[in-house]
């Protein structure tokens, strides 16, 4: 029995290794991340945080393994404890706080770039305001050739669980919630930012290949959560802005917000889905 634990606890790690290691050759991995300006970069972060977890899950488990079989092979061997070691606790205190310090600094470029303002690209386009809600995605543009309000303005056109950008240029919109916390992700664009109450946060990025990516919620925000699947289109700048300009024809209005018409293209489209 003592060898069986000894074996059980060797070999689920090297499983759990394994596992990481057939994953992309499986298709079990990420979608490439070459359908954003950023994604290799925030993928090189990902890997690096793998590698040292990876590194330190290997060691752990080593050392488990080795304790664990040195132990069943003398039952008559006592355990050996240690308390108040001065050296030991600030080992295990410096190194982890080192390697901490170590990933803070080296992630501070990529942060810079995609979430302090002001490195944000200088030729940005604002395309819309993104509002998540229980369970879907608002989206509002600005009137064809007008600039993004912060309130909703006379002209501004709507869609639901639909964003449009344009493909090759870094793209900007303002993302907020009516309600509670929701999180928007596109996981092939590897942009991921929460919407949360009471904020209007920036978020941009820039599709570098036309598609159409999967947006959903990483929050989980109630029982429709898995709903909010929506799309992020990624178009040439001329077919993106007659978009907006057919959105536009369509909700032609007297000042009333056509959410409605929005929400029955939405239903509809998934219907079709
Ligand atoms: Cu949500």
């Amino acid at each position: 029995m003592r060898n069986f634990w000894c074996l059980f606890f060797t070999v689920w790690p090297i499983v759990a290794v394994g596992t990481f290691v057939i994953a992309p050759a499986m298709g079990w991995w990420f979608p490439t991340d070459a359908y954003s300006t950023l994604g290799q970069q925030i993928d090189d972060l990902f890997y690096l945080i793998l590698t040292i977890v990876g590194v330190v899950f290997i060691g752990t488990h080593i050392a488990l393994g080795y304790t664990l079989w040195k132990g069943s092979q003398d039952p008559n061997r006592r355990s050996w404890f240690t308390h108040g070691s001065h050296t030991l606790e600030v080992i295990w205190t410096i190194v982890p706080a080192g390697i901490l310090l170590f990933i803070a600094l080296y992630q501070m470029d990529v942060w810079r770039m995609y979430r302090v303002q002001s490195a944000f690209p200088e030729d940005l386009l604002e395309v819309a305001e993104v509002t998540a809600r229980q369970f879907e995605w608002r989206i509002r543009y600005p009137a064809p050739g007008r600039p993004l309000q912060l309130k909703p303005q006379k002209g501004d056109v709507y869609a639901v669980n639909d964003l449009h950008v344009p493909v090759n240029r870094p793209v900007l919109i303002q993302l907020r919630t009516m309600d509670v916390q929701h999180s928007f992700f596109v996981p092939s664009l590897r942009v991921k930012q929460d919407a949360l109450p009471g904020q209007v946060i920036p978020v941009w990025f820039e599709v570098t290949k036309p598609g159409i990516y999967d947006l959903t919620c990483a929050e989980l925000c109630g029982w429709g959560h898995y709903k909010m699947r929506g799309r992020v289109v990624a178009e040439a700048e001329e077919d993106f802005r007659a978009y907006l300009q057919r959105l536009a024809a369509e909700q032609a209005y007297d000042g009333v917000t056509p959410i409605e018409t929005a929400l029955s293209h939405a239903e509809k489209r998934q219907n079709e889905e």
